[in-house]
């Protein structure tokens, strides 16, 4: 039986990628990082898998080495899939030093135990889509230059060279996933997608009558996060490590997302949508729009989702979510 262990389990695509390795026969050690909060509402997401005999969850902090290191000590990894981070590019404005503490030494030193305690893991790092940043050309591809806007892309950027060097430096089978937005009715609050799905539902059901948002001229390229992580394990599974992006090459603007989320709850967005300066950012990436031909001609791996398939799935989560509680 193949061991994996998973930082960031806890968040939207830790949750996902647990549940595809267990469904897969491997045995998983989901890393998670100690908080104040009630266990049960953080891993909400995990109900699945927390009672599965092959999963385990353990506490270490990617920022804390020795922790990492404990690991790989107690543990023998086969594949290490490093999705820890602070993921939200908005608060990077705000908290730089905690997210390059996380998002670059985190990887370090998870690269440093492995160099030095496992070589043979195979490790996964959850690269983005944001390197790009204000780039021009439409669509991106592994070729495209990097020029990160922001400091979550800029401590992105720091954490794909380093895995590169540590590939090419000391033979680690070490790759990174270029992907771009990937969404699901798991998807944290704070982010776009979630937000304006979970607030339609609210207004529909009279629980709230506005949401304030920032930019809505951005574009992404959304897929749905199951996917995307079908993709991770796919490029471990690869004889020589690469870097690979993954994406459904088809970009839409915030607004798009406002207003089909709007007529799924059968309102008017125009009467319940504020913009307001303080959503939006220092600098913002204007267009995101990706090319996943690498991933199909080496993985076999191809996007199923659409983007309006993606928002009524969330959507109609949430109207549930909130109906139950009601
Ligand atoms: P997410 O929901 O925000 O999850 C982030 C996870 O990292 C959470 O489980 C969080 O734990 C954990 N974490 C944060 N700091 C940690 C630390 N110091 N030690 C251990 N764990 C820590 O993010 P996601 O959307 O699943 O994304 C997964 C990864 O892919 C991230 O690295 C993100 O930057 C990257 N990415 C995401 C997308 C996307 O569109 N979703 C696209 C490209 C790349 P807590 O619960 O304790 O906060
Ligand atoms: O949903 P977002 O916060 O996602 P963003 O910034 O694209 O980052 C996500 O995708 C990256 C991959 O490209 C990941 F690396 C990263 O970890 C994260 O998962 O914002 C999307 C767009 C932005 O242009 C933002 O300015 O929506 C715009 N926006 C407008 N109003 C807003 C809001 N974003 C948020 N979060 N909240 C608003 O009120």
């Amino acid at each position: 039986m193949k061991k994996a262990a998973i930082t960031g389990v806890t968040g939207q695509d830790g949750s996902w990628l647990a549940e595809l390795l267990l469904s897969k026969g491997y045995s998983v050690v989901g890393i998670m990082r100690r908080s104040a909060l009630d266990d049960r509402l953080r891993l909400e997401n995990l109900k699945n898998v927390i009672n599965n005999p092959n999963f385990k969850l353990v506490e270490a902090d990617v920022t804390d080495y020795f922790s990492i290191q404990n690991v790989f000590k107690t543990n023998k990894i086969d594949e290490f899939y490093n999705l820890a981070a602070q993921s939200h590019v908005g608060t990077s404005f705000t908290s730089p030093e905690t997210t390059l503490e996380i998002n670059v030494n985190g990887v370090l030193y998870c690269l440093e135990a492995i160099r030095s305690l496992s070589p043979k893991t195979r490790f996964y790092q959850a690269s983005t889509s944001e390197l790009f940043g204000d780039n021009s050309k439409a669509p991106q591809n592994e070729n495209t230059v990097f020029q990160p806007v922001s400091p979550y892309a800029c401590s992105k950027l720091c954490a794909h060279q380093l895995v590169i060097n540590y590939r090419k430096a000391y033979g680690l089978h070490a790759s990174c996933g270029i992907l771009f937005n990937h969404e699901s009715e798991r998807r944290g609050e704070k982010f776009i997608t979630r937000k304006i799905t979970k607030a339609a539902a609210r207004i529909k059901l009279g629980l709230q009558k506005q949401v304030v948002i920032g930019n809505t001229d951005a574009m992404r390229d959304w897929g749905y996060a199951p996917e995307y992580c079908e993709a991770m394990w796919m490029m471990l599974q690869q004889d020589k490590p690469d870097d690979y992006v993954i994406s459904t090459g088809e970009a839409h603007s915030v607004q798009e997302l406002v207003e089909y989320a709007f007529e799924l709850a059968g309102l008017k967005w125009c009467e319940h949508v504020q913009i307001s300066a303080n959503e939006m950012r220092p600098s913002d990436v204007p267009m995101l729009c990706g090319d996943a031909s690498k991933a199909k001609e080496k993985l076999g791996w191809e996007p199923k989702t659409k983007f309006k398939e993606l928002i009524k799935i969330m959507y109609e989560s949430d109207l549930k979510n909130e109906l139950e509680k009601m």
